[in-house]
Parts: C-alpha cells; sequence; structure tokens
C-alpha cells in the first residue's frame, strides 16, 4: 500500500467509520485545524515572548501572549504557560520544580487511574522521585479521604498529585490541600482528562479550591490541538516553572499548536458551557442505558460518573483486551483498563474497558444516540451477534455524525483563505 493511502485509510476508517470512544481524545474544530496548518510548524522560538533565541519570531510571541492571555481569562488563573508539549511534560517540569531526586510524592493509586507520569514506572521515576499511593475508598470511588490525609501528615510529602485518567467524580481538592500545606507539601492537579468541562464549569477548578498548581493536557475534553499547558496563582510558582520547561524539557515548542490553541479557546469561551453540559449528560445516560443492557458498569451506587467517563468492568466477557478488540472489529473504539481491585501487572489484560463520550458528543450525539451505541455493544458483546452485521450498523449511524459542533460555522472561503494564506 502506498503512504498516502494508508494515512487516507486511517482518516477514512477512524474520522469517518468509528464510534471513538478513548476517553482522551477528541477532534479540533474545522477553524482550529486550519489555524493548525501554518508556516509556525516549521519554525523555532526557544524562551518566551520578547525573549527568543532566535530571529523571526514577532508574530508567534503575539499568538503566544494571545493563547496565555484567552486561557487565563477561561481558567479564572493568573499565570499560564502555554509551551509543554504536552501533558507528561507539563508534568515533569512542575514536579522537577517541586521535587528533588530522593524526594516523595503522593498520587492517586495507579490502579484507580493515576498516569503514568506520576508514578515511579513513567516521569517521575524518571526524576528519581519515589511515588506513594494514598488509599482508594471503593464505596465513594474516590481517594479515602481520611487514610490520605493521615499519610501527608506522618509523611510529610514534598508534593501530593491529584487528578487521574481514570477520573468519575472530582477528587477532594480541598481536604488535601489544608493537610498538604499544613506539612510544608504543594498540591499538583493534573486535569487534563477534565480540563473541557472545568472551562464549561461542570468540574470545580483546583485553583480555586487551593490547589497550589494544574497540569493539564489541551486535547480531550478540551479540544484542542494535543499539546499540554500548566496554571497557577502563584507567581513564585509559575516564574519557576517557565525557568525549567525551558532548557530542560523542551527546546522548542511546537508553534503550529499555538493558533489552534487560541481558535479552540475562543470557541470555548462561546460554546464549552453547552458542549460540557451535553458531555456529562452523555455520560451519564450512556452509563444508565449499558446497565439496563446487562453491563456491569463501575460506581453505579456513585450514580456512574460526574465526568466524561465510564469504566465497564468486562470479566465475565472475557476481560478488558479481548472486549476491545472485539468492539475494534465492530468499529467500536475503545481502551483496556485497569479496575482498582486489579494486580498492578495485568495492564495487559485487566478487568476493564474505559469509556468516554466526548468526541461523539462533539459531532452532535445526544442521550438517544448513546443508548444506541449501548445496544450495538449489546449484541455485539451479549448476544454475539455476527460482528460484520454490527459493523454495518456502526458505519450506518456514524454517518449521521460528521460535522463538528460547538463549533464557529465557517464559509468554506474562510478556510480556504486561511489554507492558502500558506501560498501567498
Ligand atoms: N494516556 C492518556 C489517557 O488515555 O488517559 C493520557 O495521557
Amino acid at each position: 500500500m502506498k503512504l498516502i493511502e494508508v494515512v487516507k485509510s486511517h482518516n477514512r476508517w477512524r474520522r469517518f467509520e468509528c464510534i471513538n470512544l478513548i476517553a482522551s481524545e477528541n477532534v479540533m474544530s474545522p477553524l482550529a485545524e486550519s489555524a493548525y496548518l501554518t508556516d509556525m510548524m516549521h519554525r523555532y522560538a526557544e524562551g518566551r515572548p520578547g525573549k527568543r533565541y532566535y530571529q523571526g519570531t514577532k508574530f508567534v510571541d503575539i499568538v503566544e501572549l494571545m493563547v496565555s492571555e484567552l486561557l487565563s481569562t477561561l481558567l479564572n488563573v493568573n499565570f499560564v504557560e502555554p509551551r509543554p508539549v504536552s501533558g507528561t511534560i507539563a508534568n515533569a517540569t512542575v514536579f522537577r520544580v517541586l521535587g528533588d531526586p530522593g524526594d516523595r510524592a503522593l498520587i492517586a493509586p495507579v490502579q484507580a487511574g493515576a498516569h503514568v507520569s506520576h508514578t515511579k514506572f513513567g516521569t517521575l521515576g524518571a526524576l528519581g522521585i519515589e511515588h506513594v499511593e494514598m488509599p482508594f475508598d471503593r464505596d465513594v470511588w474516590n481517594i479515602d479521604v481520611d487514610k490520605a490525609k493521615k499519610m501527608i501528615y506522618e509523611m510529610k510529602p514534598k508534593f501530593v498529585t491529584l487528578g487521574a485518567s481514570v477520573y468519575l467524580f472530582p477528587h477532594p481538592t480541598k481536604d488535601i490541600v489544608d493537610a498538604a500545606h499544613e506539612v510544608g507539601a504543594f498540591v499538583v492537579h493534573d486535569v487534563a482528562h477534565v480540563l473541557g468541562l472545568i472551562v464549561g464549569k461542570r468540574w470545580p477548578n483546583p485553583i480555586h479550591e487551593g490547589a497550589d498548581v494544574c497540569t493539564s493536557s489541551t486535547h480531550k475534553t478540551f479540544p484542542g490541538p494535543q499539546g499540554g499547558v500548566i496554571f497557577t496563582n502563584d507567581n513564585e510558582l509559575y516564574k519557576s516553572i517557565s525557568r525549567v520547561i525551558f532548557p530542560w524539557f523542551i527546546s522548542n515548542h511546537h508553534l503550529h499548536r499555538l493558533p489552534a490553541l487560541a481558535v479552540t479557546a475562543i470557541e470555548m469561551k462561546y460554546f464549552g458551557e453547552d458542549y460540557a453540559d451535553q458531555i456529562v449528560r452523555n455520560a451519564k445516560a450512556f452509563a444508565e442505558s449499558l446497565s439496563s443492557e446487562g453491563f456491569e458498569v463501575l460506581a453505579e451506587n456513585m450514580g456512574f460518573t460526574k465526568s466524561h467517563m465510564i469504566v465497564v468492568d468486562v470479566t465475565k466477557l472475557g476481560g478488558g483486551s479481548k472486549v476491545a478488540d472485539e468492539l475494534e472489529s465492530a468499529n467500536i473504539i475503545v481502551n483496556k483498563n485497569l479496575l482498582p481491585w486489579d494486580p498492578p501487572d495485568a495492564v495487559k489484560n485487566p478487568s476493564g474497558i474505559r469509556l468516554g463520550t466526548q468526541e461523539m458528543t462533539r459531532y452532535g450525539a445526544v442521550e438517544s444516540d448513546f443508548k444506541e451505541i449501548a445496544r450495538f455493544m449489546r449484541e455485539l458483546l451479549v448476544e454475539r451477534k455476527d460482528v460484520r452485521e454490527i459493523r454495518k450498523k456502526v458505519m450506518e449511524f456514524r454517518s449521521n455524525f460528521n460535522e463538528v459542533k460547538y463549533a464557529f460555522k465557517v464559509g468554506h472561503d474562510l478556510m480556504e483563505s486561511i489554507k492558502a494564506s500558506l501560498t501567498l
């Protein structure tokens, strides 16, 4: 197969033929995609606006300052560092500022969703910082606040990291902040999964609950280009972060992200609340539908979820790996996931799958559409209907969702003129 055909096949399949339920992905708006394809993708701008190590960056500087200002207004915070090229680089920067090799950090449990970068197996380990997991309370599907506070008082960690990649309910930021600050520890909150929900006012902003600093990616429920961001109200911390990110963790910061990030921020200003509201409603409806179709959806006692995400125990259906593969054959894309009771080495075949509603919501799906997706899943995985039949139904269903909503309606002429600006 020729390269271009491989790429076209990917685009056709993932963009037009699949129901994407990967909770960490999304699609940009047409305008943001156009703004992504500019000459900035070829350039360097090491350093900060106005203090670069290269010439030729005067327009990049304007865009970068604009991004920081837009995000700082949207998030109602004082300082935004838009240079991390990913959420993991944002975490690496903040962890390095707050800890030295040999220090200790408390994190959410790995099996309950801590991101690999929070752990000794990932970025934290690369920095020589030890992780200690806070206990998890399965009755409330959250960090066990009392036990976590006790650990903070006893261990006096350098910092505590909240936030997770399985994130059904807000972590108890305020309680943890109070305890951490008593022992001189900082609180970092990784909001990568829920940034769009924070902007859309459907999830608490941890900075307003006392967290010292937030790290995030910019492409999950916040539907921007792939990249990262850090925000805080602490000027000293912000200055240290800006000194550490360059030159320690990035040289250039992939400048073509910036205009697309600015467009997404503006669109989220106008459409973010409606978008976040529908994402969360869809997640709840999807969980309820899956549960009525016979699936074991986690956290039923707590109303399943308050985010874009739901988690299903598929042990009885053969485990996360088998189920995720079967769903992929029917063009339903999900990821297998550890559940809180899985042993850590079950990563290759964990008991669960994780599902997110943010991308299909972006294409306009509402509660009744998620009911239909739950039915496809039952027909495939429980009734064991022919995968070809289900795939056909999935593709027919998906053909109704090709326009990105919650975004500016831009005419063909504007899009073409943006694309053509490359050749002016
Ligand atoms: N690996 C991503 C996720 O799926 O949650 C986060 O970076």
